[in-house]
């Protein structure tokens, strides 16, 4: 489907993730995600995985160099402002403050985020990656943070690193619910106040604990807890994470509104919290 022109762009930047926030925005349904950012006339200008920019070498530059021509169409771009920028995966800033890491072309992700971030009317930090840091961020090899956090910390998130300002929303979850990111876009473009709570997340889709509305709650309730994983009952003792983590999924589930975590069997492993994965591991204690 063409997407219908407002200019209202959006620009998608990639860092240091798994590439599981893209995968989980291309697999929405309800409208899928052409028809949803038609219906809110957002032009998607700039996704270096979807676009035909990307590795191209049309200038006979080197092998190594792929990104180079999708580089120079970011910056394009960047110029003629009037963008919101969704940022997926989080941004090292190692070896040494060099941010060497996440290469497009010859240039790290940390200087096209920071070229890029300045002229955003509004930044959307999707995936927990970047949001918080993430799995990124636990891996410790390239002192990568989120946008506007670290873990918890706003000191030693990206914005405040590089001496940023701008309007920071986090749409966290590994991967995150596509939802949860068309909504805060259609509120952002609508000029609605977004609502966050305290580590910057929509109220709205991260306001109550996933074990408050768990499909399991009855069995917790009855203190029927499992020991093995195909009893049916409470997931607690298994070490599900569901009283620890915020977030909607047990009443808008996933895919298609078909499932979600707990339904599914597997424990909550608290994706959408600032600590993950670090405070939530183990994830299984059996
Ligand atoms: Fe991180 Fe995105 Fe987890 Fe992956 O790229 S939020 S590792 S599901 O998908 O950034």
């Amino acid at each position: 489907a063409a997407i219908e022109k407002s200019g209202k762009r959006l620009l998608w930047l990639r860092g240091s993730g798994c590439g599981g926030c893209t995968a989980s925005m291309l697999s929405g349904g309800n409208p899928e995600v052409l028809t949803a950012l038609n219906k809110i006339k957002l032009e998607l200008a700039y996704h270096d995985g979807l676009m035909g920019q990307q590795g191209v070498f049309v200038d006979g530059s080197p092998a190594g160099d792929s990104g180079h021509n999708s580089n120079i169409r970011l910056d394009e771009l960047v110029d003629e402002g009037g963008y919101v920028l969704v940022v997926e995966g989080a941004i090292p800033n190692g070896p040494e403050g060099s941010g060497r890491y996440c290469m497009s072309g010859a240039t790290p992700f940390k200087q096209i985020f920071m070229n890029a971030a300045p002229g955003a009317s509004c930044i959307i930090a999707l995936g927990t990656c970047a949001s918080y840091g993430g799995i990124s961020r636990s891996l410790k090899v390239a002192d990568a943070t989120g946008v506007s956090f670290s873990g918890t910390s706003r000191m030693e998130g990206a914005m405040a690193r590089y001496g940023l300002n701008n309007n920071v929303i986090n749409v966290p979850g590994c991967p995150p619910n596509p939802d949860w990111l068309l909504l805060t876009l259609a509120d952002v473009l609508s000029g609605a106040d977004v609502e966050v709570d305290a580590y910057g997340r929509p109220k709205a889709f991260f306001g109550s604990a996933v074990h408050e509305s768990c499909p399991r709650r009855g069995a917790f309730d009855r203190a029927l807890r499992d020991d093995g994983f195909s009893e049916g009952n409470c997931l607690y003792n298994l070490g599900c994470k569901g009283t620890l983590a915020f977030a909607d999924c047990p009443t808008r589930r996933w895919n298609d509104g078909g499932s979600m975590c707990t339904q599914s069997g597997g424990p909550c492993v608290a994706c959408v919290e600032p600590s993950f994965p670090d405070a939530f591991m183990p994830f299984f204690s059996k």
